[in-house]
Parts: C-alpha cells; structure tokens; sequence
C-alpha cells in the first residue's frame, strides 16, 4: 500500500456550527434513499456551509487547553456550563486525484467525546456512540480519552470517495451538558495499492525502466505505450514508392550542392498514408520482404502521410519541394 497525506492535523478551512439548533439525524445519509436527503442536509456535498464558523483544528472548548491531546487553534463555544450543547456540527471539503484507485481512508483523530463520520452523505464510521439512529439531543456513551489521538482505517466502495472535491461531515456529540470540555481535530491520509505509479505520457514513446531495491538495480524492461491505435491492414496503406529514380536534374544538382546527388538511390522513399478514421502510430510496423526496417513511435492523422527516406536532409532540401503529390 501507498499511503499519502490527504490533510494534516492542525488543518484549517474546517466549517462548524455550534449552537442549541439541531440538525438532521444521522439515519438521513445517501445511503438511505427513504430517507428523503437531499442537498438542503448539512451532510451534504452541496450543502451551503457560507455561514458557518470557520476555524482552525483543533477545535475545542471551554479553553484552549480543555483538550488534553493539543492546543486549540480555535476556541469553541460549547454551551454554557450545565446546559452545554449535546452535538456540534463540522465540515471540511478536500481534493482527491484519481479517486477510483483509492481503496481506504484513515483517519487520525483527537476528540471528546464522539462522534460520527460522513463522507459525501455516506456514514464511514462512529466512535464512542449509541448504534442506531442519533439525533442532536444523543450524548456521547461515556467520557473519551482525549490524550492521544486514535486512527479508524475505513475501506472505501465505489463511488464513495469522488473524482475532485470530496466532503467531510462530522457531528460530535459531548458526554453530558455538565462537561467541562468539547473538541476535535482531524488528519486524513487514504491509501492506494503499491506499485502502480502513474506516469501521464505527453505522447506515445518507449519506456524502459527498471527498479531499485535498497541499493540493487534489476535489469531493465522496455515496452512501447501507444496513445494512437497501432498501425495495421485496416488503416495504412503504401500510397508512393519511388523506387531507382532518375538522375538529378543539372537545376536540381546544381541547388543541392554540396550533397552528392550522384547516388541515386539515396532519394528512394515510400510513402504511407493513414486511411483510418482514428490517429494511429508506426511503431514497431516493419516490412516483410524488401526491406529491413522497424519504425520508432510515430502518430500519423487520419489522412496524414509519412514518408520514409533513406535521408531526410535530401528531403528538406530545395529539390523536392515540388514533389508529385
Ligand atoms: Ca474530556
Ligand atoms: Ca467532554
């Protein structure tokens, strides 16, 4: 497994309300499509957190230090003393490249007392909470070890964690209204399987690599990626042969000096013109009789010729501009 950061403990751009209002039970979630969610709930995606607090983890009250793990980067309003608010709200958005790849989410987190985790509407996992349906008014089962932090890996099903901005919801909840303290923080990491680096390729080309184990190289590996569809029977066709031509014009000698137009062999070319629908590319297309040639990666557009020669430099020159079509 490949584990990368997603974001960090001590994170900011997280949105929270704090307040007596309740919002909607944990049973309204994506998966629950009785449940009538939809993009008014605040687990949302879509969802409208513009107004809400926004704050830097950790977020916790009553003070900075109530948290016994870390500092508050952000003090909480948590009700006040003998009436503290049961649940506090909070959302985070974050980015992810190539979602489908990721198969589970990790999450590290510093909190009293507990809470529940949605991502994109879906619950991902509860800690320190009654089973079932919980509402605002739900205190947390018991009071929570706040000194350390706790990691939860969570595997993920498709269509969980989405292509671009993904959004984190999560209600947590106090142990009584007499507690003295309320806090989270949060850091994120998701993990891909190993041994699959991405390489985007700006074009089609050769690759060779080969891997490094501590201090030992294996030999290397060569394979041609190809963005075109590979050239074949149905799409390339050898439209020109100019085979044993004529002897250069005096005009034409005289405009290609220095070169020694007296071989007149070295201007042979085949020509070969893509009657295809679709970009393809010559790599690896070699002759059967005649000629003993492999071609390099090389696209060719519908409709495209390419030409090949035993010189180039013969073929940029003056001499085969007006070349017969
Ligand atoms: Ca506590
Ligand atoms: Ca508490």
């Amino acid at each position: 497994m490949a584990i990368e950061s997603v974001f960090p403990f001590e994170s900011d751009q997280w949105r929270y309300q704090s307040s007596s209002v309740a919002l909607s039970t944990s049973n309204i979630v994506r998966t629950n499509l009785a449940s009538g969610y939809n993009s008014n709930d605040w687990k949302h995606p879509q969802f409208d957190d513009t107004s809400w607090a926004e704050g830097q983890g950790l977020i916790g009250g009553r003070t900075a230090t109530s948290i016994n793990a870390a500092r508050a980067n952000t003090i909480l309003d948590i009700g006040s003393f003998g009436n503290g608010y049961p649940a506090v709200y909070f959302r985070k958005s974050f980015e992810v490249i190539d979602a489908d790849d990721v198969t589970s989410l990790t999450f590290s987190t510093i909190m009293d007392d507990g809470l529940i985790v949605y991502l994109n509407g879906k619950e991902m996992f509860r800690e320190n909470m009654k089973d079932g349906t919980v509402t605002y008014n739900d205190f947390a089962l018991r009071s929570s070890n706040e000194t350390e932090s706790f990691e939860t890996e969570v595997p993920l099903a498709p269509g969980d964690l989405l292509e671009g901005t993904n959004t984190l919801s999560i209600e947590l909840h106090n142990s009584s209204g007499n507690s003295s303290d309320l806090g989270i923080d949060v850091a994120l990491s998701l993990s891909r399987p190993a041994g699959e680096p991405i390489i985007n390729l700006p074009e089609s080309a050769l690759i060779t690599a080969r891997l490094k184990l501590e201090d030992e190289w294996s030999a290397t590996v060569s394979g041609t990626f190809l963005l075109e569809h590979p050239a074949d029977a149905s799409n390339l066709v050898i439209s020109e042969i100019n085979y044993n031509p004529r002897e250069a014009t005096l005009l034409e000698k005289l405009n290609a000096a220095p070169l020694d137009l007296e071989n007149k062999d070295l201007f042979e070319f085949i020509e070969l013109t893509n009657t295809g629908a679709t970009s393809i590319n010559l790599a690896d297309l070699s002759f059967t009789e005649g000629i003993s040639l492999s071609l390099s990666p090389y696209p060719v557009a519908p409709g495209e010729r390419a030409l090949i020669v035993r010189i180039g430099t013969l073929f940029s020159n003056d001499m085969v501009r007006d070349l017969p079509a």
